[in-house]
């Protein structure tokens, strides 16, 4: 098959925007807040960090607001929670639906679907203290609570609360970040007025600070077992550079989380997943969602913007499987899936199953989104360098600009690229190559065989290793704002990789 790089799409579409990764309409984002499922409407609500009138991160810090019926489609509600002082900030947070009145802030006419209570920080000059606020139009706006704050320390970093109800003690619970001590604080309360500290968890990979804690209860593929998945995020001080989340997994018996072992693990190996959180009240067939900020602190407010800056992950669903972290050993670990909701494969799919030799290109995308899915097999061959390779990207002003992710049998490691001659690329934490290693998914006689998925949608790139073990999330700017308009594959060893592929042009399903 030849190469046929197509016309560059109209000009139209260098402005667009990623088409399912979540952008702010216009102004700042960083974390995702106050996820929640609004059961009674079929509802998932994604709350921002959000500074509605500066495209860099700023005070007055308010949450932003954005509804989604299949977490791909989102509508942008803007700010739903600010606070009363410009100097001020309405920090991370979370929410829960409380249902069955604890709070005391609800009456008989409030479903009990949509008793909806914000917990979150408000950042002051002079200190970071958790408060509350409640909601009776279902999340589009709040009252704050009249005796905020119902948690404080007297600290200027104690932030990102993240609270869920812990039926079999029946209370509610929250971890909190001491950010600057290294301490993710566990409380308890009846009401989410009145908090008791139960315990402390210091584990974990230092950095400067921990911050956007959560911990929730997953489930263990191909049983009925569960584990409680403890998040942490750092920022900054990652070998890699910058921010990061890592995890932990464990018991939790409402008082006390405590690890299977004192490993720290990373969740994404890539530069821009970050500040994690998890959807609260998802009913069971949903099983455990959650998004991430698809920035890193380090650069995050010097990334080619315009009127608007930053965007989510996609939402991934969550399980644990025991798999091969390396050949002796075997743990639980977490796998993430990338949640497509309303996105379908155009019909210009293209499928196979070959022996790379020469390049595979794929046609232009009319929506900037690309799928791409392989298995593949490693045959022996002598090369000096051994690498499998997806290339998505466009020619602008006469240059090819490429980003890649693939996989490197000289050193069994996968890789991410999103180096190009660009300015952002010059920027020395613009980190442009990542790696990550995997097992390998199986084998085939003597052949390791490897999967990797990826979805490439406008400035973002999102690869997944052997079926959710892996990740390396990127994001990557094309000059003037252009968006990938093919896709390739090839390897640099004619001959030593068998590729069963499926390459396709993704975009909403607009039934
Ligand atoms: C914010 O850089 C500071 O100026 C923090 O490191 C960023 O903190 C504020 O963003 C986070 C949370 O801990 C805060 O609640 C939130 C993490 O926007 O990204």
């Amino acid at each position: 098959m030849h190469i046929f790089l197509l016309a560059l799409l109209p000009l139209a579409w260098a402005f667009q925007r990623p088409l399912v990764h979540f952008t702010p309409t216009k102004g700042w984002m960083n974390d995702p807040n106050g996820l929640f499922y609004d059961e009674k409407n079929s509802l998932w609500h994604m709350y921002y960090q959000y500074n509605p009138d500066h495209i860099v991160w700023s005070e007055p810090v308010y949450w932003g607001h954005a509804t989604s019926k299949d977490l791909t489609q989102w509508h942008d509600h803007g700010a739903a929670l600010g606070s009363d002082n410009v100097q001020d900030g309405i920090f991370s947070g979370n929410i829960v639906v409380d249902r069955n009145n604890t709070s005391g802030f609800f009456n008989s006419s409030v479903d009990p679907e949509l008793r909806i209570v914000a917990i979150y920080t408000l950042n002051t000059p002079e200190e970071q203290t958790q408060d509350i606020a409640y909601s009776l139009d279902g999340g589009y706006s709040f009252v704050k609570y009249a005796h905020n704050p119902v948690l404080s320390h007297n600290l200027t970093q104690f932030r990102d609360p993240k609270v869920f109800w812990h039926a079999p003690s029946s209370q509610w619970v929250m971890v909190v970040a001491m950010s600057q001590q290294y301490k993710v604080q566990i409380y308890g309360s009846a009401d989410l007025k009145h908090w008791v500290l139960h315990s402390n968890f210091t584990l974990g990979v230092l950095g400067f600070q921990y911050e956007c804690p959560g911990l929730v209860e997953v489930p263990v593929e191909n049983s009925t077992d569960t584990r409680w998945v403890l998040f942490v995020a750092i920022n900054p001080g990652l070998p890699l550079g910058g921010s990061a989340n890592q995890y932990f997994v464990g018991d939790f018996d409402g008082f006390t989380f405590t690890p299977d072992d004192s490993q720290a693990r990373f969740m994404d190996y890539g530069k821009d997943f970050y500040a994690y959180q998890v959807f609260d009240n998802v009913p069971k067939e949903h099983g455990v969602v959650g998004v991430a900020w698809a920035s890193n602190w380090q650069y995050c407010a010097v990334v080619p913007a315009t009127t608007w800056r930053s965007s989510m992950s996609l939402a991934r669903n969550m399980t644990l499987a025991r798999r091969h972290v390396n050949p002796e050993t075997e743990m639980l670990t977490l796998i993430q899936r990338p949640v497509l909701g309303s996105l379908v494969r155009r019909s210009n799919r293209h499928t196979g199953n070959v022996t790379v030799h020469t390049p595979l290109t794929f046609n232009s995308s009319a929506t900037g989104v690309f799928e791409f899915d392989l298995t593949f097999k490693v045959k022996a061959q002598n090369c000096s360098t051994a690498q499998l390779q997806v290339l998505a990207g466009a020619r602008v002003n006469g240059t090819l600009q490429l980003v890649r992710a693939g996989y490197d049998n000289a050193v069994t490691l996968f890789f991410a690229d999103r180096a190009m001659d660009t300015e952002i690329n010059k920027n020395p934490f613009f980190t442009d190559k990542t790696a990550a290693y995997v097992d390998p998914y199986a084998y085939d006689g003597e052949a390791p065989v490897f999967k990797m998925y990826g979805v490439v949608d406008g400035n973002v790139m999102e690869v997944h290793l052997n079926d959710g073990l892996g990740s390396m999330t990127n994001t990557f700017f094309l000059d003037g704002d252009a968006k990938p308009d093919f896709l390739e594959l090839s390897s640099t060893c004619p001959g030593m990789y068998s590729v069963e592929y499926s390459v396709a042009e993704l975009t909403l399903d607009s039934t």
